[in-house]
């Protein structure tokens, strides 16, 4: 009952009075639905049924005699089932039972109510049950609903997918997609309850609002349903951001850092490049905001474009940050992407400063550094090491020859120990590990030896 109630609220049928359990279509009592003291009874839907009125607390049914279309369509309008679509006589729906409350009736279709219209009194007529009137009418017809695929804001180009879908009964008609702005216009017949339209590359044209219509053929008439919510397709140029970078033909280096350094009056030449799925477009070269190339004509592979920009000779007024910007002109609008990346170019006056020699320079030096640097920490460790050795293992005697040498003369020594264990085929770290008193004796001999040597070769190592 309260499914029913909804439905005919949703209808605008009125207040649901009596609804029978059996609700098969057709054959036997189907579903009644009443309103305003009438009600289409057996029908096969709520919207068509053999027609029955309201009269002194009991349902009647009504003769055919004088019944057609104009009735058919005022009994349509009180019953907010919107058009007549057909009439019926001789019982179409069923014989009806009790009273034949109208008979005669005439109506010249603009009648709020059937029983305004020209009738016999009630109760009045010269006919049986088999001569029972009905109608069908169009019923509250629903709108198309619209839905947009991958999304309503599409790149240009890209595929769109428009779904028009019904939900009615009234299944097999036409779907009609419309553009609310202007004449595009796509239909299909379907006999489901969508349709859905293909715009396999969108233009930038396409941008507008959308709704759907659904048009069924009735008979000789066609009718329209209700014009359908509107959806809005925006389609929008999606450039991707160019790349920049600087070729130096003299040198054939490319340089893609942010920052370059040029000989003054050296050739060099920008390269501007994008991926894009459009077809040519140009590239204007953009020098720190403040002034702009002309355009150059993009050209390579439909995905891969790109244009040069040419110095011959480094000027002064040539310095600055460059930038790359890729547009293209469709349908008499210009579209622009994003700035490149910026590229900074920086004169250096003298020959000798460009940015190869530069670098080659602090790599040497970098290297230079890191020897001194290991050298230093080898000849303090080997010195710590042998100062353990000469006190714990060797006597006075040696303590005291060390003694006589300047400090600087054990680092001498030291070193020289170091070549010696090389010479010997030791790798150092074995030395201060495992050492014996004999050996280590040895070794001081031979070291109080050397060491005087190594103490002249001192001062070209301090150098
Ligand atoms: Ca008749
Ligand atoms: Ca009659």
């Amino acid at each position: 009952m309260k499914k029913a109630e909804v439905v005919c609220k949703q209808l605008d049928c009125g207040s649901v009075v009596s609804i029978s359990s059996a609700a098969h279509y057709g054959v036997g009592t189907g579903p009644v639905w009443e309103a305003k003291k009438i009600r289409l009874a057996n029908g096969r839907s709520q919207c068509s049924g053999r027609v029955e009125v309201y009269h002194k607390g009991q349902w009647g049914t009504v003769c055919d005699d004088e019944w057609e279309v104009a009735n058919a369509e005022v009994v349509c309008r009180q019953l907010g089932c919107g058009e007549a679509i057909s009439f019926f006589g001789n019982a179409h729906f069923g014989r009806g039972s009790g009273q034949i409350w109208l008979d005669n009736v005439e109506c010249t279709g603009q009648e709020v109510a059937l029983t305004q219209c020209s009738h016999n009194a009630f109760g009045e007529n010269n006919c049986g049950h088999g001569e029972d009137a009905g109608v069908i009418c169009l019923g509250n017809l629903p709108k198309p609903q619209i839905t947009l695929s991958p999304a309503t804001d599409v790149g240009l180009g890209d595929r769109v997918e428009f779904t028009c879908t019904m939900v009615t009964e009234h299944l097999g008609g036409t779907f009609i997609l419309q553009k609310n702005s202007d004449s595009f216009k796509m239909e299909k017949y379907s006999d489901n309850d969508a349709a859905m339209f293909i715009i396999r590359k969108v233009e930038l044209s396409h941008t507008g609002s959308y709704h759907c219509k659904y048009r069924k053929r009735l008979t000789n008439k066609n009718i329209d349903f209700p014009e359908g919510d509107s959806a809005k397709l925006t389609v929008t140029m999606h450039l991707e951001q160019p790349s920049i970078s600087l070729t130096s033909p003299s040198a054939m280096v490319m340089f893609r850092p942010d920052k370059v350094e040029l000989k003054s009056g050296s050739s060099f030449s920008i390269t501007c490049s994008v991926h894009s799925k459009y077809q040519g477009g140009f590239f204007y070269l953009v020098k720190a905001n403040l002034s702009t190339s002309e355009p150059k004509p993009a050209f390579g592979h439909s995905i891969f474009l790109l244009a040069y920009f040419e110095f011959p000779s480094v000027m002064p007024k040539d310095q600055g940050e460059y930038s790359c910007i890729y547009g293209i002109n469709i349908s008499a609008v210009l579209y622009k992407s994003i700035p490149s990346k910026s590229l900074q170019v920086i004169l250096t006056g003298s020959s000798s400063g460009s940015a190869i020699t530069g670098a080659v320079v602090g790599l040497l030096l970098l290297v230079l550094l890191l020897l001194a640097a290991y050298f230093f920490w080898r000849r303090r460790g080997q010195s710590a090491r042998a100062m353990v050795t000469f006190s714990s293992r060797v006597g006075e005697v040696i303590k005291q020859d060390k003694e006589e040498k300047t400090t600087g003369a054990h680092d001498g020594r030291d070193y020289n120990t170091l070549a010696n264990e090389y010479g010997n085929g030791h790798s150092p770290e074995e030395k201060g590990a495992e050492v014996d008193p004999q050996s280590t004796l040895e070794r001081n001999v031979t070291e109080d030896l050397s060491g005087r040597v190594c103490y002249e070769l001192e001062p070209l190592i301090h150098s």
